[in-house]
């Protein structure tokens, strides 16, 4: 069992991290930028060490800071939370190289995984379904591009092995164009990434974004959670979330579930994380897997009763999952919607002091926020202030729930994307369940 855990995050995760680990008897250590002195998990953690600056790469991002950090404390675990170091697999080993548990998978499996090549060729191996496309990275012959293109059928999407999350793809829409496109995408991967490995999948036109959510001891047993709605999104941002996903009727959902137990056993995984796919016609094809907890987990831990950060904690100290999979029993529906310190009408991130801060709450409401009144939200980091996530029988309840949810919602002197959640609760095609990736920016493109 882990006795001192840092957590190398800020924010709603880190608060949430922190109230997992006092719940163990865990030990808690925070480090936060010079801007983040006032977050709550800060005040309440055991100890507190200011690693840096406000921007992100002298602070969240800097690996010999965080190290040095948990040395001070002698802290033997670390939680990386969500984005900043969460899956950069040199920090994974760096860590673990030092002394201390990364609460996570192994550096190994990150690379393994952070690599959307070599993820989506372990995901055939083990008969999780993909998204059909060039067996591996583009050769360099022309003729041979033309070849897979032509057999896969346009419209094709080109992406960089070391993308993923929207970052470095481009649809290919005729054979005129494939080559230069191809080029393009090379270039700005190397650019970005510093490779220029690219591969080609068929482009799915109206695709759903399920995933799901796993558990795995890296001791021979691995759980899925059943899946996740995140199709409600814009720019790669996500903006509501639900489990489970609307109109999947159960034995898929366990089929493709099961598929991914089976993936996770076969590359030894261990930790929480998440599968990502495009669900079109009734079918799942694989994207990239998030090795990390996620900001949409609480949905997940709704419906099963589990919690997950609990367990990313209990396997990183050590101990077999306890739970096994005819345990998990997914019953009623959850919704979540991210609230962000943004302008209504540009998304633009709108920090500065909240003024007044009142939680809905009530029966089957959740709140994972880490912000009150008087708090100022800095600049310098995303602008998720909290997550709003009800719990009921049914979709329709959990709906009326989040309705009345968004109506107690108090959030005064910054500007918030509350107005717009109150809209997407109400709306026809959110209601009737199962609006695709394209609902949004395209309902966003016709009102405004
Ligand atoms: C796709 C696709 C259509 N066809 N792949 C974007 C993020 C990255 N995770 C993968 N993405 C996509 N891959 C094929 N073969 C459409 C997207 C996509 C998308 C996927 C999930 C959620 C939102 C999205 C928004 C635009 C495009």
């Amino acid at each position: 069992m882990l006795e001192k855990v840092l957590i190398a995050n800020r924010g709603e995760i880190a608060l949430r991290v922190l109230r997992a680990c006092k719940e163990l008897g865990i030990k808690t250590v925070a480090v936060h930028s010079t801007a983040d002195r006032d977050l709550k998990h800060v005040r309440l953690a055991d100890e507190a060490v200011c690693i840096g600056p406000p921007p992100s790469a002298q602070s969240y991002l800097d690996v010999p800071s965080i190290i040095a950090a948990a040395e001070l404390t002698n802290a033997d675990g670390i939680h990386p939370g969500y984005g900043f170091l969460s899956e950069n697999a040199d920090f994974a080993e760096q860590v673990e190289k030092s002394g201390f548990k990364f609460i996570g998978p192994t550096g190994e499996t990150i690379r393994l995984m952070g690599d959307k090549v070599s993820a989506k060729q372990q995901m055939k191996r083990t008969g999780v379904p993909t998204v059909p496309g060039s067996d591996g990275a583009l050769p360099d012959d022309p003729e041979e591009v033309t070849r897979i293109a032509r057999e896969i059928g346009f419209p094709v999407i080109v992406k960089a092995a070391a993308g993923g999350g929207g970052r470095g793809m481009r649809v290919v829409h005729n054979e005129e164009v494939l080559l230069s496109s191809i080029q393009v995408t090379q270039s700005e991967a190397q650019a970005a990434f510093g490779s220029p490995v690219v591969y080609m999948e068929k482009f799915l036109q109206r695709p759903r974004h399920v995933e799901i959510q796993v558990l795995a001891d890296g001791q021979g047993n691995a759980i899925h959670l059943g899946d996740r709605d995140c199709s409600l999104q814009r720019r790669h941002q996500k903006v509501i979330e639900e489990a489970p996903a609307p109109g999947i009727d159960d034995a898929l959902r366990n089929e493709i579930g099961d598929a991914c137990v089976r993936a996770c056993l076969d590359m030894g995984y261990r930790g929480a994380g998440t599968f990502e796919f495009l669900f079109e016609d009734n079918a799942f094809y694989f994207i990239e897997m998030n090795t990390r907890v996620q900001v949409e987990h609480p949905v997940t831990e709704m419906i099963s009763g589990v919690d997950i950060v609990r367990e990313q904690l209990l396997i990183a100290g050590g101990a077999p999952l306890s739970i096994k999979q005819e345990d998990v029993v997914l019953k009623g529906h959850s919704i979540e919607c991210r609230i962000n310190a943004e302008d209504p009408r540009t998304f633009m991130p709108s920090p500065g002091t909240i003024k007044t801060f009142h939680a809905p709450g009530g029966h089957g409401v959740r709140v994972d926020s880490h912000v009150y009144s008087g708090y100022t939200v800095p600049p310098h980091y995303d602008s998720l202030i909290g997550k709003l996530i009800t719990f009921a029988d049914t979709r329709e309840a959990a709906l009326v729930k989040m309705r009345q949810a968004l109506d107690e919602l108090v959030v005064d002197g910054i500007r918030t994307n509350a107005a717009l959640h109150r809209e997407l609760v109400t709306d026809t095609s959110f209601i009737a369940g199962g609006v695709s990736i394209h609902y949004l920016e395209s309902k966003l493109e016709h009102e405004h």
